[in-house]
């Protein structure tokens, strides 16, 4: 039994990370989060009070951090601004969570001696070309594109300065799109879900030609599980399963999966520096790590989304309006 502290863990992947550990292992979290607008306490009410707790805070409180990191074994760090469209609005937020925030955590990581996994996207790389048939490798330059990616970016390389600078045990991961439960509605598959629920057009952004490589947030988990099992330390991973859709087709297949015309939905103002395409390899996780994907048949996965946002109305509906307003107000 380890004892672990999730940061970001009210959060979408968090909160799918938290319950994976107490699912498929024996040991204890500790989840610290902030509650911004994107963190939702529901999401962790299931779970038992002796295998879980739940602190709010900010990552960046440096003695709340120091008090947390001596009573853990391991640190899996989930907590960020995670939305480019909002760091096209404002990118200061990303500023202070993404980099002050992975300081502070790494600065305790380097006080306490623990075991500290990153949790990172594709993003960091930038894009692929359409056409172009190479996928992103752990040797891939840096190169982000967005106030989001480069805040990423910026904590990765903390991170690697940490390891080789003062020995801290770290891994990163970098891993691409994930969708399932738990997913706020600004995030592009269940905002569409929850339009089409709420009898509202989907929303696709410019020609919808741009490709995401798509992963069940179930599967990130159980990757990052792996890695803190049995990663090398100061190594980056991967994680990928193989996903690759363009938009359009994930809106056509949302609205069929859903009993609706595949052509009624709206294209929208296009996203400022938007990426064109990310695709992961994920060699090096599955042949040193011995990691594999559950999640192979994306409409199951897609459909089972779906049937979760049709029960769980009662978790995304408080978001919604003002979602929407938000897109509203940029023509999106
Ligand atoms: P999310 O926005 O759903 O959740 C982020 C959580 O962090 C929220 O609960 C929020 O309250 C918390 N948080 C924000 N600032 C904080 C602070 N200063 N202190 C404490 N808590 C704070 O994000 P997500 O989609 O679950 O992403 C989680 C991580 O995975 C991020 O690091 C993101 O970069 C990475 N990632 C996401 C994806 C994806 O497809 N969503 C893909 C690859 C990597
Ligand atoms: O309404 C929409 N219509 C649309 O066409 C929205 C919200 C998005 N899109 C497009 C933009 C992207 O090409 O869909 C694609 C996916 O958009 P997002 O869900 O915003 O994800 P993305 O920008 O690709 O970033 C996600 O994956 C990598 C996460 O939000 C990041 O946290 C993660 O690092």
């Amino acid at each position: 039994m380890r004892r672990l502290l999730v940061t970001g863990g009210a959060g979408f992947i968090g909160s799918n990370f938290t319950h994976h550990i107490v699912a498929n292992t024996e040991d204890h979290v500790t989840v610290l989060d902030k509650l911004t607008y994107a963190g939702n306490l529901s999401s962790l009410q299931s779970l038992p009070d002796n295998r879980f707790r739940f602190i709010e805070g900010d990552i960046r409180d440096m003695s709340l951090v120091d008090s947390l990191f001596a009573q853990v074994d391991a640190v899996i760090h989930f907590a960020a601004e995670s939305h480019n469209d909002n760091s096209l609005h404002d990118p200061w937020p990303f500023i202070e969570t993404n980099i002050l925030g992975t300081y502070t955590l790494l600065e305790a990581a380097r006080r306490h001696g623990v075991r500290f996994h990153h949790v990172s996207t594709d993003e960091v790389y930038g894009d692929l070309e359409l056409d172009d048939p190479s996928r992103f490798t752990e040797s891939t330059p840096y190169n982000p594109s967005s106030p989001y990616s480069s805040t990423k970016a910026s904590s990765d390389l903390l991170v690697r300065a940490w390891v080789r600078s003062f020995g801290v045990r770290a891994t990163i991961s970098n891993c691409s799109n994930n969708y399932g439960p738990y997913q706020h509605v600004e995030k592009f598959i269940p905002r569409q879900i929850t339009n089409v629920l709420r009898g509202e057009r989907p929303k696709l952004y410019g020609s919808g030609e741009n490709v995401r490589d798509w992963i069940h947030a179930d599967d990130h988990s159980s990757a990052v599980l792996a890695i803190l099992d049995r990663g090398q330390i100061g190594e980056t991973y991967l994680i990928g399963a193989d996903g690759e859709q363009d938009n359009r087709s994930v809106i056509e297949r949302i609205l069929t999966l859903m009993g609706q015309d595949a052509k009624a939905y709206d294209h929208v103002a296009d996203r400022a520096g938007h990426d064109l395409r990310y695709a992961i390899d994920p060699t090096r996780l599955r042949t040193e790590l011995g990691w594999s994907a559950k999640f192979r048949d994306f409409d199951a996965g897609l459909a089972a989304t779906i049937d979760w946002y049709r029960e769980n109305e009662s978790w995304w509906a408080p978001s919604k309006d003002s979602t929407e307003r938000f897109y509203a107000a940029k023509g999106q």
